[in-house]
């Protein structure tokens, strides 16, 4: 599977402006049970640096811009998230890390799940080593 894979949401627009309306397993291929927003990101700041054993992410800029570094162990590709009308799917295990936050950015992810410390892995050596094993 591509390790970039886009999400383009339906955008309900008409002459008063944009919309856009996402659900959880119809827009993004899994039950939303969470969202959180990254904003206000100071300047030179770079974000992320680990992967998830079990969770699914799909992330957009509701507004601004950041740059999103992809990497499964094999292929590494940077993406420019800046629309939100697409968002990236973060699959389970890919090491992401999030830089060039614009002033103005309002970064929005969708999880599959509750928050858990314990589903992170922070450590780069031991992400390849659990990816070896996949
Ligand atoms: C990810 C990328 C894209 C919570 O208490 N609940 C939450 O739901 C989240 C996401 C974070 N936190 C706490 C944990 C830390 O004390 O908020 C603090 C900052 O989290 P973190 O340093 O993990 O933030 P990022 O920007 O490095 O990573 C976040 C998500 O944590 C991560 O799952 O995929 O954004």
């Amino acid at each position: 599977m591509s390790l970039v894979q886009w999400i383009d949401f339906p955008l309900r627009g008409d002459d008063r402006g944009s919309l856009i309306a996402i659900e959880g397993t119809s827009n993004v291929p899994f039950g939303i049970e969470r969202i959180y927003y990254i904003f206000d990101t100071k300047a030179g700041v770079s974000r992320g640096f680990h992967a998830h054993k079990a969770l699914q992410q799909v992330a957009f800029c509701v507004s601004g811009r950041c740059r999103m570094h992809l990497d499964d162990g094999v292929q590494q590709q940077d993406v420019w998230l800046d629309s939100p009308i697409r968002g990236i799917f973060i699959d389970t295990m890919v090491w992401h890390t999030m830089h060039d936050f614009s002033q103005d950015c309002v970064l929005v992810v969708l999880a599959s799940a509750h928050y858990d410390e314990g589903d992170y892995i922070r450590d780069y050596e031991e992400f390849l080593k659990q990816r070896a094993v996949i």
